[in-house]
């Protein structure tokens, strides 16, 4: 497949490649949430739904691997560390009991991943307890296995798990790729700014296109 990113063309083979869709969780997305107690709005991420469940869909169709991460806690919080927890002033801490559950413990109603986007037998899901999606969890080996070197993310937010998952993937050899219209931050100048980054100096960290640059790429390819 070839998609017409920014700063400059990618290629990649479908065989080869995963849609990486972090932390899409009611957690990040509705109120009540993990996301609200950090005092944020969380109104904006939703506006990326339809964009991701139109990539998902044509993805699934065109049978590629599918990883969903969520950013998720044992519910005795022995992998969350204090520092994570004591962390500011938010209205209920990890692990408090909130609307939707516990608030980002696994298993709880507020850490599952929005139903739109629910996942489905056969597709990667891993609950990981940082921001980033290859720290403490087995992605990498799973990836390595599957002969996967190019990944392509969407998901929230995109300053924090997403560039942070992004980062850890170009370390390890991975060429990533970002689809704009499907990720969001609660600040929007920090979305524009974490993809100027991401693009910067060559594709530091990796490439950016739209959702409908890799709908058509899809659709190319399988006419081919
Ligand atoms: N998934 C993710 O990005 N976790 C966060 O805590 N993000 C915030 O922007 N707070």
């Amino acid at each position: 497949m070839n998609l017409d990113a920014n700063p400059f063309p990618y290629c990649c083979e479908l065989s080869h490649s995963a849609l990486v869709i972090i932390d899409m969780q009611r957690d990040f997305i509705e109120p009540g949430g993990f996301g609200e107690t950090l005092g944020n709005d969380v109104s904006l991420l939703s506006a990326i739904v339809p964009a991701c469940m139109q990539v998902l869909d044509a993805w699934r169709r065109a049978g590629g691997l599918v990883v969903h991460t969520r950013e998720a806690h044992r519910a005795d919080l022995s992998d969350c560390p204090p520092a994570k927890r004591n962390r500011g002033n938010p209205t209920l801490r990890i692990g408090d009991p909130g609307p939707m559950g516990r608030i980002l413990v696994s298993g709880e109603p507020g850490a599952e991943i929005i139903p739109e986007l629910a996942p489905r037998p056969g597709e990667i899901v891993l609950d990981k307890p940082g921001k980033g999606a290859f720290y403490a969890t087995p992605l990498d080996g799973l990836l390595r296995q599957g002969s996967i070197t190019h990944l392509l993310f969407m998901g929230v937010t995109t300053e924090v798990c997403v560039q942070t998952s992004m980062r850890e993937a170009n370390d390890r050899g991975y060429d990533c790729l970002l689809l704009e219209d499907c990720t969001e931050s609660y600040f929007p100048h920090f979305k524009a700014a974490a993809l100027e980054m991401i693009l910067a100096q060559g594709a530091i960290v990796g490439w950016t296109a739209t959702s409908a640059q890799l709908l058509s790429a899809l659709a190319d390819a399988g006419r081919q």
